[in-house]
């Protein structure tokens, strides 16, 4: 039983609300054993089409928590590879949307760039603030940011910590829109709901052939995208896909 998180179901979009309201759903190892799992275990549930990560007003995730590291040595964080953890985020196949309003700070801002979307409300407030605490980001905002918006804009941000609003992480490419706050909810369900609703065998494969762009040269990445594009063929939703079009009538997905 998760008690850092609260899992809904809603149709076939899994909410997962993050739920430390007393530390700003600041990530500690509890929270990253129950997010991860959730998320690959919702691979493997058949209702489920799309899941949302989300936070509370104040605060998507404040960071990783500074309580728990604080009185940690090297070799206790190195030899327990302390929050590596959250490696798992990659190996989730489903679309995650990330629907952030007020904080996305350090771990909470590189939560949020582990999903596939994000959807910011006006509250929110994105930063990498490590500097201020002697050390780097270490949960792939070095990598990640940096692709995401280039090198100079991310350099300013690690090296002085500050926070963007939602206008400046929408502009800067790392936020896919802004919404006011009171519709972030209704937004992000009406996302979900019609990414859910989509073929699921192409819906994985178009979320494997993108994140396969940021790992290999073009033409590698050209071919897997093409073999893909081809195994899609052996699907029944394509045929119905197809035939539907031809059909001049909706079709009638069976997600297999
Ligand atoms: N960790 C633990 N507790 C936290 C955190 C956090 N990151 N953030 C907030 N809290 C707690 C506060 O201690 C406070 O608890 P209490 O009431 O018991 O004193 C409670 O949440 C409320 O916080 P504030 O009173 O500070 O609320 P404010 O509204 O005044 O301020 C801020 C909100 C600006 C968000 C402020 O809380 C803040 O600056 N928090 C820290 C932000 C930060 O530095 N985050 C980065 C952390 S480092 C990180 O994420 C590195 C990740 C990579 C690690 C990988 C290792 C391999």
């Amino acid at each position: 039983m998760a008690e850092t998180i609260v899992l809904e179901r809603r149709g076939r979009v899994a909410w997962i609300t993050l739920n430390r309201p007393q530390a700003l759903n600041a990530l500690n190892e509890q929270v990253m054993l129950e997010v991860t799992a959730t998320l690959l275990e919702l691979d493997r549930d058949e209702a489920i089409g799309c899941s949302v990560l989300t936070g509370s007003a104040k605060a998507f995730a404040a960071g990783a928590d500074i309580r728990e590291m604080q009185p940690q040595s090297f070799a206790e964080m190195f030899g327990t590879d302390w929050i590596g953890g959250w490696d798992a985020m990659t190996r989730v196949r489903k679309p995650v949307i990330a629907a952030v309003a007020g904080y996305a700070l350090g771990g909470g801002c590189e939560v949020a760039m582990m999903c596939d979307i994000v959807l910011a409300a006006d509250t929110a407030k994105f930063g990498q603030p490590e500097i201020k605490l002697g050390v780097i980001p270490g949960m792939g905002a070095t990598q990640r940011l940096t692709r995401l918006i280039g090198k100079s804009r991310a350099m300013e941000l690690f090296l002085t910590g500050r926070m963007m609003d939602a206008a400046e992480a929408e502009r800067l490419g790392l936020a896919t829109r802004v919404v006011p706050a009171g519709e972030l909810e209704a937004e992000t369900m009406k996302l979900a709901e019609a990414i859910a609703a989509m073929p699921l065998q192409a819906v994985l494969m178009m979320k494997e052939a993108v994140n396969r762009s940021f790992e290999t040269p073009l033409h590698e990445g050209l071919l897997f995208e093409r073999r893909l594009f081809q195994s899609a063929f052996a699907t029944e939703d394509r045929t119905e896909g197809m035939t539907a079009f031809v059909e001049k009538r909706a079709p009638v997905w069976k997600h297999r």
